[in-house]
């Protein structure tokens, strides 16, 4: 019987030790579910209140695995689009939302009225760095360009 807890014990250490030597050649942990971080805000102002063609900022950089609450505002009397093809294929929408209503899944470009405010919520997934422009009228030709940098 004693050599029977003896084999017992040895048997439980062997084992303990394999574990241990298992556990430490486990990969680090994945980042877990990405979409659900806190958001970081980032605003950009599309058109001014006296009508310039422009974004505000129109240089844009982004991380890849962060979760983004992209705002983006209207102060002008036309209409403005976001479109930057690029940036599209390289990040992962959680939502598109205004007061009141959200859209989910793939966004290619958003349009924004006059007066509107949007928010892009997404993870960037990708790097590379993309043209961002107004897809309406010759606003792109007339200067209403930036430059999205995925880092
Ligand atoms: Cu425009």
């Amino acid at each position: 019987m004693a050599l029977g807890g003896f084999t017992i014990r040895w048997t439980q250490r062997i084992l303990g030790a394999a574990l241990l030597a298992a556990m430490a050649v486990q990969p680090a942990a994945a980042a877990g579910d990405l979409s659900r971080q806190n958001p970081t805000t980032v605003k950009v102002q599309l058109g001014t209140k006296d009508n310039r063609l422009a974004f505000q900022p129109n240089l844009l950089t982004f991380e890849t695995g962060k979760l983004y609450k992209l705002v983006l505002t209207n102060p002008s009397s036309s209409k403005h689009y976001f479109t930057s093809e690029g940036f599209a294929a390289a990040i992962w929408t959680r939502k598109v939302q205004d007061g009141s209503m959200e859209v989910k899944g793939a966004i290619r470009e958003v349009e924004l009225l006059p007066g509107s405010t949007v928010e892009w919520w997404f993870v960037a997934v990708k790097t590379g760095t993309f043209r961002l422009y107004s897809h309406v009228d010759k606003h792109a030709q007339l200067g209403m360009v930036g430059k999205i940098t995925i880092m």
